[in-house]
């Protein structure tokens, strides 16, 4: 077995403002390097007994279906055949491309041959953009690896065990919902099984650029590192970014890291001016061009300040579900078409619920403008007793940080969901937390809380998780789970935290195109009239700095069974499953185009 590379590398080097290096050792902007694609049609068997793997005594085998034989010899008893079985498209997930699929949920096996000639001299990896929940892969028969956790990104390095000719990479694809997993048995999504993004070879010189970060250094120029692979010869890094006429030439140290400075004035990104430079890095043969935007986010008192001036996020929460066909997002075009969506809204917000969103959202959310809250699914019973737990949660937020961490837009690390109050789940998140500091001190921490004491008509923020987070979530379903929609209006929140508080959460469920009477659950107008005396309970939360509703458009849940209305469909969205908006769409547009914002200043005010 190789080493897991995604989850050994221990803490490198520091890098004061910007952070330390995360510990997982991911490749940076996986599209931008040379590659192949492996896209595309794969073979597939599905294994609920794991018969693949384990023979009748459940002890491993060592002849399993990762050996991908052929059929060759008449007389030998082979039980599989990859080569004849079906096909299912990657990136995707299995429960969309066959109704047989549907509920699923146990292992499959996927089977992709391709041709390859390795090269002397080169570093090959192999690298996954997400796979749910756990992933096995063999080479050619060599085992590389296991990665746990559905979405985030992992790799192998692949080099040895490729051959000229014929490659042949098996996956062991398990998505079983387990007490001791993150998220845990218990979600409000759809657990989708599969390789749900892409799949690549990437070739590299062997010295080449690993990782990098950028960001605006405290003077307000800007500063970062990069992490260069096979530093032996320890050649300089150079960084440049044209636009503002800056280049250098910067030594590595013996970890392999070189960091760097320029005394320069970028252009703030803002959803009013969403600004990314060019970047190039070059490291002896290795050469790396990324687009990067550059902007504050801190807190002051109950004020969000972007790029120095208070913001108020209008967003929206969304989850990681395609509009124009069912199933899993994942390409780039998905994004768009999602993000567009929320911009037709009116938000400047997204919250990319309640996982790390594949790469492609928060590309387009650089580009287009939106501010994102992006989160772990640490979500409601996690088992927060177990060290084991702990080091999942904390892998998957070491890995979101490190793929993300260069993206303007995200401002928000959320380290939970309505996670219920105690100490163990206290240390737990605390934990989560410092790490993300550690990684990134130029972001602010939150996390959704849903607790809570009531007195009829008055919310007490009450949760000693919201004196560790910088920005305080709350999710709430007045007029839904409580309330009538007309008491939401009389309700008084109270919070004695000082800090800027964001509605995480609320909203209704309405299957669109029933209307009736307002009083009536499941109707346009009782999901409307819940949202307008929301937004007037709002209005009186005085350290309110944004709200994202539950949710952009209708999603799917196993939780969600009722006949007619909701057929496996949470239908809290504002917009159908297939985009159709229902009347709440038309009251929250309103109320974000009447609502000042305050951020627009990033462009004018003339301190930036
Ligand atoms: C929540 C959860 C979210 C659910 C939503 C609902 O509080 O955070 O994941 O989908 O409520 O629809 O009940």
């Amino acid at each position: 077995m190789r080493t897991p590379i995604s989850v050994l590398i221990l803490l490198l080097a520091a890098s004061g403002a910007m952070g330390q290096a995360p510990d997982a050792f991911l490749i940076q902007h996986p599209a931008g390097r040379a590659s192949l694609s492996l896209d595309g049609p794969w073979r597939v068997i599905p294994d609920p007994f794991e018969n693949g793997y384990y023979n009748h005594r459940y002890e491993p085998k060592d002849d399993g279906y990762f050996l991908a034989l052929e059929h060759t010899d008449p007389a030998e008893l082979i039980e599989y055949d990859f080569r004849r079985s079906q096909l299912l498209d990657v990136p995707g997930d299995w429960n969309s491309q066959d109704e047989r699929f549907f509920f699923y949920e146990g292992t499959m096996w996927y089977f992709k041959s391709f041709e390859f000639e390795p090269r002397n001299g080169r570093s090959y990896l192999l690298h996954f953009g997400g796979i749910n929940y756990i992933a096995n892969v063999w080479l050619n028969g060599e085992f590389l690896g296991r990665h746990e956790g559905g979405f985030t990104p992992f790799q192998f390095e692949a080099g040895s065990a490729l051959t000229k000719g014929e490659n042949v990479i098996v996956v062991k694809v398990d998505n079983r919902r387990e007490r001791d997993q993150v998220p845990t048995v218990n979600t409000d999504w759809w657990n989708y099984g599969g390789i749900t993004r892409s799949v690549r070879l990437i070739d590299l010189p062997r010295a080449h650029i690993a990782d990098y970060r950028f960001g605006l250094s405290p003077s307000g120029g800007i500063e970062g590192w990069v992490r260069v692979a096979d530093s032996a010869n320890r050649r300089p890094v150079t960084v440049s970014i044209p636009a503002l006429s800056v280049a250098d030439e910067f030594s590595v140290d013996y970890d392999g890291f070189a960091n760097f400075s320029f005394d320069t004035e970028p252009q703030r990104w803002s959803p009013d001016s969403p600004f990314l430079y060019d970047v190039n890095i070059a490291y002896a043969e290795d050469r790396v061009d990324d687009r990067i935007g550059f902007r504050s986010i801190e807190v002051r008192g109950e004020d969000i300040l972007l790029n120095g001036v208070p913001v108020f996020l209008k967003g929206i929460s969304l989850h990681e579900e395609a509009l124009s066909r069912p199933g899993r997002a994942w390409s780039y075009e998905d994004a768009r078409e999602l993000l567009q969506r929320a911009l037709d809204l009116g938000s400047n917000f997204v919250r990319l619920a309640h996982y790390p969103h594949n790469e492609n959202m928060l590309r387009a959310a650089d580009e287009m403008g939106l501010m994102v809250w992006a989160e772990i699914p640490v979500y409601w019973t996690i088992d927060f007793e177990s060290p084991a737990v702990l080091a999942k949660a904390r892998q998957q937020l070491d890995e979101m940080i490190a793929r993300d961490a260069n993206r303007a837009s995200i401002i928000l690390w959320s380290m939970a969901n309505e996670t219920p109050v105690g100490a163990a789940r206290l240390c737990f998140i605390d934990e989560l937390a410092s790490h993300a500091r550690r990684l990134d001190p130029a972001r602010l921490i939150t996390a959704a809380l849903d607790t809570q004491t009531t007195d009829r008509f008055k919310r007490i923020i009450d949760d000693p998780l919201a004196s560790r987070i910088d920005v305080i979530g709350i999710n709430s379903y007045c007029g839904w789970y409580s309330d009538a929609p007309e008491d939401c209006a009389r309700i008084r929140w109270v919070s004695d935290y000082g800090k800027p508080i964001i509605m995480s959460e609320m909203g209704a469920g309405a299957l669109q195109g029933l209307h009736g009477d307002p009083a009536h659950r499941w109707t346009e107008e009782y999901q409307a009239r819940v949202y307008e005396h929301n937004l007037t309970m709002l209005d009186n939360i005085t350290a309110l700095r944004g709200l994202s509703p539950w949710i952009l458009k209708d999603f799917r849940s196993p939780r969600r069974p009722l006949p007619g209305i909701q057929d496996f469909w949470n239908r809290k969205g504002l917009l159908s499953e297939t985009g159709e908006r229902k009347k709440a769409w038309y009251v929250l547009s309103d109320y974000y185009r009447a609502k000042a914002v305050g951020p627009t200043a990033t462009t004018t005010n003339p301190a930036l």
